[in-house]
């Protein structure tokens, strides 16, 4: 099979140094976030070919994602530079959930960034077009179609165009409040009627479509092939046309930090259906890189399991 090809934001990442609550820090730690690149990240890691197509700043935190990314086998071919916008940030802030687990709160510093700007035009963009004529599958989230009205229609057109090519579109939800508050969802649901294969949680199901059940969530997206509703630590149920849900139980984990867990899913998830092992196998392997990622503060793990042979 093709290489995967991941398109979104790179953010960096900003998280007070000694754990303190913002207010009260001085120094900053410097990692790198950002959806659909953490997945490209891990799936360089793992040994799969991998592209990543966005759009960053030019400053000294652009030239440290390209790194990064060049570092872990990501082919950075098709990451365009803009001269006028700066790379996308957020700070991550110390905080704690009700139930006493870590929570951490996001502040996004990302309107008009470079990546906002994604716009159709980018497809005509000869190095974007190469990567994604050779692509077997394209990763979106709709954290893309939610950077701005150009983004969103972007991501019309890549799947439009992904489509055309015979590829697959595989689309995570990543459904974040904070990008939608002045507008209309409409793009959100449209990506994910879009894909063929669709990874959601629960929580954003009933957040997104007023349901997370799955004979619901079956007709609601009839493109599909495959539907992974992921059910926070159950684990994940496979809704396939045609055949009986069948449930993959996650892994049992102290979480530590959970930013970043679904990204190491998908990218496990899709590492293992590119090396053509079958779909439970590679939902397990999801879970197994989720597991990984929930075990350290990082937006990523640290390291990776190793992918089994088909
Ligand atoms: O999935 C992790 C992401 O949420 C994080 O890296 C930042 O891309 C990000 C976003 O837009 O929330």
């Amino acid at each position: 099979t093709g290489p995967v090809v991941c398109v979104g934001e790179a953010l960096v990442v900003l998280t007070p140094a000694h754990d303190v609550p913002l207010a009260a820090a001085d120094t900053f730690t410097r990692t790198v976030g950002g959806a659909e690149l953490n997945v490209a990240l891990t799936l360089g890691r793992l040994g799969v070919d991998v592209a990543w197509v966005s759009r960053l700043g030019d400053d000294g935190f652009a030239e440290h994602v390209r790194d990064l990314a060049t570092q872990a086998g990501v082919d950075v071919s098709a990451v365009a530079t803009d001269p006028a916008r700066p790379t996308g940030l957020y700070v991550k802030a110390p905080g704690t959930a009700a139930d006493g687990s870590r929570r951490s709160r996001m502040h996004y510093y990302r309107s008009g960034s470079a990546a906002s700007a994604l716009s159709p035009a980018d497809l005509d963009d000869p190095a974007v077009a190469a990567v994604l004529d050779r692509a077997a599958v394209v990763h979106v989230s709709g954290i893309t179609a939610g950077l701005s009205e150009s983004a969103a229609r972007f991501c019309a057109a890549l799947a439009a165009r992904v489509h055309a090519a015979g590829a697959t579109l595989s689309v995570d939800l990543n459904h974040r409040p904070a990008l939608w508050r002045d507008r209309d969802e409409a793009p959100l649901r449209d990506l994910a009627a879009s894909a063929d294969e669709l990874l959601l949680g629960a929580d954003e199901a009933r957040a997104v479509f007023g349901t997370d059940d799955p004979a619901r969530l079956r007709e609601r997206f009839p493109r599909a092939r495959r539907v992974l509703l992921k059910q926070e630590e159950h684990g994940v149920l496979v809704l396939e046309p045609g055949a009986p849900d069948r449930h993959v139980p996650a892994l049992p984990v102290d979480v530590v930090e959970p930013v970043g867990a679904g990204d190491a899913f998908a990218a496990g998830y899709l590492a293992a259906r590119n090396r053509e092992l079958p779909v439970e196998a590679s939902v397990a392997f999801g879970h197994r890189c989720a597991a990984a990622a929930l075990v350290v503060r990082a937006d990523r793990p640290l390291d990776v399991p190793a992918l089994p042979a088909p």
